[in-house]
This record gives C-alpha cells, structure tokens and sequence, in this order.
C-alpha cells in the first residue's frame, strides 16, 4: 500500500471557534505526518476550484461565501491510507447525525444556516487530493 497525501481543511468555524489545535491533534493522535501547515485566507477564485463539482447546488453560494467568512487552517497529512482515514476520523458530512467519536459529530451541530458548518475538509479520492493539494499549496 504506497503512501497517500490528504488536504485538511479546518474551515472559518473551526478556526473562529478555536478548534483548530485540537482538531488537528486528532489526526495527529491518530498517527499521521503533518507534512505542511498554514493559516490563509481563501479567495473566490481558490474556492470556485476546490468546490467545482458543487456549482449549481443550492448551498453553493452559501458555502463559497461561509468559506470567505474567515481564515482556514490548511494542512497536508500523510499515511497509507490517509484520505479514507481523515474522511472517518471527521464523520459524516451532516454533523448533527455525524458518530460520536468524530471530528464533526463530537464538536459540530447544525446552526440553521444554508449551509452546514462542519468543521473540516478532507479529500475524497487520490485525483481530488494531487488537485487540492495544488489549489491550497501552490
Ligand atoms: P464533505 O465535506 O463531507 O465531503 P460535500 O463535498 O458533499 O461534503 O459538500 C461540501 C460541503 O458543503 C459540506 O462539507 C457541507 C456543505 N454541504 C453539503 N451538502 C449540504 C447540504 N445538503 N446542505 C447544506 N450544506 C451542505
Ligand atoms: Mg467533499
């Protein structure tokens, strides 16, 4: 099994909450490398690519503009098996329903607003992991 490359993201609410160490001290726990390490402010054009596939949906704008709402934490993480680790570690995407025991179903709750304030951002797959990866860290 080679070893994979993730992209976290600890979106504006993580950060504002400050949650962003133990949040990462998770992943850390967990065992995987942190490899690199920022906190940044997206930009419209940063987020339009990363979220992509989401365009047309009717939280698309409402995520764009939440993600633009502060700061971000973004880290790269490594491990075999890394992208499908981080994406069980953080739960399921609607954090009201998310295990406990995760990241979104132990610090996360549905605040009513268009779009969920889940916490993080993980990679899906290997491609969308390389892309982000570039997007975040060029
Ligand atoms: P994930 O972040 O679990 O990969 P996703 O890629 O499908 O989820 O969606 C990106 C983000 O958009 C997600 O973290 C929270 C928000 N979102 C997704 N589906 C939503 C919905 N039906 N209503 C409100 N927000 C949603
Ligand atoms: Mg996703």
């Amino acid at each position: 099994m080679s070893i994979e490359r993730t992209l976290v993201l600890v979106k504006p609410d993580g950060v504002a909450r400050n949650l962003s160490g133990a949040i990462l001290a998770r992943i850390e726990a967990k065992g995987y490398t942190l490899v690199e390490l920022k906190k940044t402010d997206a930009t419209r054009a940063m987020l339009e690519e990363h979220y992509a596939e989401h365009v047309g949906k009717p939280f698309y704008e409402p995520l764009v503009e939440f993600m633009l709402s502060g700061p971000v934490v973004a880290a790269i993480f490594e491990g075999q098996r890394v992208i499908e680790g981080f994406r069980a570690l953080a739960g399921t995407t609607d954090p009201t329903t998310a295990a406990p025991g995760t990241i979104r179903g132990d610090l996360g709750r549905d605040w009513g607003l268009k779009v969920q304030q889940n916490l993080v951002h993980g990679s899906d797959s290997v491609e969308s992991a390389e892309r982000e990866i570039a997007i975040w860290f060029a």
